[in-house]
C-alpha cells in the first residue's frame, strides 16, 4: 500500500505489466484453478447422492439391481469427472510456470539494462552483493509468488467459497453454523501480516549482507590471505549466517504464536458440525445423505483456513523481495540524452574547455573542483599534476560525462557536452581508467572490446603503442591467453598497458590516461610517450601523471591543488615560475638537473 507513493505500480500491477504476452494464459490459469477447486465438491456430492440412492432402496424396499443405472451412472460421473479434474491441474501447472518463467525472463533482461545504464553514482550507491541478491534470491520470490502464492490464494478461495455455497444449497442453518467461525480467521491472520511483515523486510537485508560480504571476501581473497585473515573472515562469515539463519527462524516462529489459534478453530469445525447435524438428523431436518456431504467437505473450510498463515507469510516474503526489484525497475539515471540531444555519428576535432568548472560529489562534504577553466586544442597533449586526492580523476570525469558539474560547462568542440547524445560523446573518448579492469577473455578480446571489428594485425599494432606487444609475444598462447577474472595472471603495469592499448583501439578523438604509467619502468614509459606523439591519428591527450618525465614534453601541464588550478603552462615555464611544479622538479630529479632540464 505504501508503494503506491513510491512507485507508479503497485506491486500486483507491476507484476501484470510483466506478465505481457503471457496474460491471456495467466487468466487462463486462474480459471484452471477454480475450476479443479470446485471440482473437488464432485467425489463428496455423489458420494452424498449414492448414500441417498442407497437409503431410498432399503427405505422403501426397492430392489438395487433396478436401480442399477443410476448406481452406475453416479458412479462412472464421478470417476470420470475425477479424471477430467487431473488433466486441469496438470494443464494448469505448466501455465503457471511459463507465465511465472516468462515474467521471470522479461524482468531479468529490464534489470540487467537499468543496472547497465546507471550512473557512476548508482555504482558507488549500490554493493555488488546486494544487487546480485536482487538479480536472483529477489527474484525467485517473484516467480514464486506467480506461480504458487497467487495460485494458492485462488484455490483456497474458490474452495472455500463453493463449499459455504453448496452447503447453502443444502441447508442453510447448518452451513451457517459451520461458517460462523470464520471471521476469526482473518482476524488472526491480519495480526500475523503485521508482526511478519517486517521481519521479512529483515531478513530480505540479512541475506544481501552476507552475499555481499561473501562477494567481497572472494573477489578481494588476495588480501586476506596476505593479512592472514582466514580465520576472521570465517568467523565474521559464520556470525553472519547463523544471523540469517536465526532471523531465518524467528520469522517461520511468527507463525507458531497463531497457529493453535488456527488449529482450534480448524478442528473444530468436525465437532460442530457431528453436535449441530447430529441434532438436525434427529429432529429431521437433515437426512443422512446431506449429512455425509457436509462431512466429506468440511476440509474445504478448514483446509483454505490452515493455508492462510503459509500464504500470508510467502506473501510476506514477496513484498519485500519485489520492493527491493522494483526500486532498481523504477529507478532512472540522472545523466541520460536530453531531448535535443544533438547527433554527431563523425569524429571530433579534439578541443575540450573546462570553463569556470566547480563540482561537488552528492554526498561529499567539500567541493573537488573549485573554478577550473583550461582549453586543450586539437592534438595538443595536456597533463594534469598534483597531490593524492586533489580532484584529478574527478576533473576528467567531467569530459565522458560521468559526473555534471554544479556550475561551469564542459565543451568538447565547442559545444556543451551535454548537448551530445552520451554514445556519440563516449564513443570518441578513449579512457583508461585508474583501476584498471579487464574482463575474464582473451588479451586480443580485451584490447579490441571497444572496437570489436578489429583485425588481428589492427590488435598488434595498438598493443605496440601501448607498449606491450612484447611481453604478449612471450606469453606462451600470446594474444589468444585468456586472462582471469579483472586480469588475473597479469602485473599491474601489463594491465595498464593492455588497458591502453583498449582505449587506444577505438582510435579516440580524445584520449584520457588516468595515471596509466604508473606502474610501467621508466624505459618502458618513455617508449609509449614515444609512440603516443606519433599515433596514426589526429587525438588530444589529456593525462594525468605523477612523474616529471611524463609531463616534460606535454604542450600545457596544469598543476592542480585542492581542486584549484595552481600553475599551468608548460615545462619550461613552470620551472622558471619557480612554484609548486619546481620544487616537483627538484624532488624527482635532483637539485642538479633541474637547470640541465
Ligand atoms: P589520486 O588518484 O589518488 O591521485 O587522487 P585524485 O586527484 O584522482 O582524486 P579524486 O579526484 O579521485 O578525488 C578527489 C576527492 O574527491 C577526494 O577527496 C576523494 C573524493 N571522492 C572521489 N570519488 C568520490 C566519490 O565517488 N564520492 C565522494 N563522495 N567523494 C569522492
Ligand atoms: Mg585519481
Amino acid at each position: 500500500m505504501d508503494m503506491k507513493q513510491l512507485y507508479p505500480k503497485s506491486r500486483l500491477g507491476w507484476l501484470w505489466e510483466n506478465m505481457e504476452g503471457k496474460r491471456g494464459l495467466f487468466i487462463f490459469a486462474l480459471f484452471g484453478t477454480a475450476l479443479y477447486n470446485v471440482l473437488q465438491l464432485v467425489v463428496p456430492h455423489f458420494s452424498g447422492k449414492l448414500v441417498k440412492l442407497f437409503q431410498r432402496v432399503e427405505s422403501e424396499g426397492l430392489s438395487l439391481t433396478e436401480n442399477a443405472d443410476t448406481f452406475y451412472r453416479l458412479i462412472f460421473l464421478m470417476v470420470g469427472l475425477t479424471l477430467f479434474r487431473v488433466i486441469v491441474v496438470y494443464l494448469d501447472c505448466m501455465a503457471y510456470e511459463r507465465v511465472s518463467q516468462g515474467a521471470l525472463f522479461r524482468i531479468r533482461n529490464f534489470l540487467y539494462d537499468k543496472i547497465q545504464r546507471q550512473d557512476m553514482k548508482f555504482y558507488s550507491t549500490y554493493r555488488t552483493g546486494d544487487l546480485m541478491t536482487r538479480v536472483t534470491g529477489d527474484l525467485d520470490a517473484v516467480r514464486h509468488n506467480i506461480a504458487w502464492v497467487i495460485r494458492c490464494i485462488v484455490e483456497s478461495l474458490t474452495l472455500y467459497l463453493s463449499a459455504a455455497v453448496y452447503f447453502f444449497t443444502i441447508d442453510w442453518l447448518l452451513a451457517l453454523c459451520v461458517l460462523s467461525l470464520s471471521p476469526f480467521i482473518f482476524l488472526i491472520v491480519f495480526r500475523f501480516r503485521r508482526k511478519v511483515a517486517p521481519m521479512h523486510k529483515a531478513l530480505r537485508e540479512k541475506l544481501a549482507g552476507m552475499n555481499t560480504d561473501a562477494q567481497e571476501n572472494i573477489s578481494g581473497n588476495r588480501v586476506v590471505k596476505a593479512f592472514a585473515r582466514e580465520e576472521y573472515e570465517k568467523e565474521h562469515f559464520d556470525k553472519t549466517n547463523r544471523d540469517y539463519r536465526d532471523t531465518n527462524i524467528r520469522t517461520q516462529k511468527v507463525w507458531l504464536k497463531f497457529f493453535p489459534f488456527v488449529e482450534f478453530i480448524a478442528n473444530a469445525l468436525p465437532v460442530i458440525l457431528l453436535l449441530v447435524g447430529g441434532m438436525f438428523i434427529i429432529g429431521g431436518r437433515i437426512d443422512m445423505g446431506d449429512y455425509v456431504a457436509f462431512s466429506l467437505l468440511i476440509w474445504a473450510i478448514a483446509n483454505p483456513m490452515r493455508m492462510m498463515g503459509n500464504i500470508m507469510n510467502e506473501f510476506q516474503r514477496f513484498s519485500a523481495a519485489s520492493d527491493k526489484i522494483m526500486e532498481i525497475y523504477y529507478s532512472e539515471a540522472e545523466i541520460v540524452d536530453h531531448p535535443d540531444a544533438i547527433a554527431h555519428p563523425q569524429r571530433f576535432e579534439g578541443r575540450v574547455e573546462f570553463d569556470h568548472v566547480s563540482f561537488q560529489y552528492e554526498d561529499g562534504k567539500l567541493p573537488v573542483l573549485r573554478d577550473i577553466t583550461f582549453t586543450a586544442e586539437p592534438g595538443e597533449t595536456v597533463a594534469i599534476i598534483g597531490e593524492t586526492g586533489c580532484g584529478k580523476t574527478s576533473l576528467i570525469q567531467m569530459i565522458p560525462r560521468f559526473y555534471e558539474p554544479n556550475s561551469g560547462s564542459v565543451r568538447v568542440d565547442g559545444i556543451p557536452v551535454e548537448n551530445y547524445k552520451l554514445t556519440d560523446l563516449r564513443k570518441n573518448i578513449g579512457l583508461a581508467t585508474q583501476d584498471v579492469l579487464l574482463y575474464s577473455d582473451t588479451i586480443e578480446g580485451n584490447i579490441s572490446y571497444g572496437a570489436m571489428a578489429l583485425t588481428a594485425e589492427e590488435v598488434e599494432k595498438y598493443a605496440r603503442y601501448s607498449a606491450a606487444s612484447d611481453f604478449i609475444h612471450r606469453m606462451p598462447e600470446g594474444y589468444d591467453t585468456i586472462v582471469g577474472e579483472r586480469g588475473v595472471g597479469l602485473s599491474g603495469g601489463q594491465k595498464q598497458r593492455i588497458s591502453l592499448a583498449r582505449a587506444l583501439a577505438i582510435k579516440p578523438s580524445i584520449l584520457i590516461l588516468d595515471d596509466t604509467t604508473s606502474a610501467v619502468d621508466m624505459e618502458t614509459e618513455k617508449q609509449i610517450q614515444h609512440s603516443l606523439r606519433n599515433l596514426d591519428f589526429p587525438c588530444t591527450k589529456i593525462i594525468i601523471a605523477q612523474r616529471i618525465s611524463t609531463t616534460k614534453f606535454c604542450d600545457k601541464i596544469l598543476v592542480l591543488k585542492d581542486g584549484r588550478i595552481l600553475e599551468s603552462g608548460n615545462h619550461r615555464e613552470l620551472v622558471a615560475a619557480g612554484g609548486y611544479y619546481a620544487e616537483l622538479v627538484k624532488l624527482q630529479l635532483g637539485e642538479s638537473l633541474v637547470s640541465a632540464s
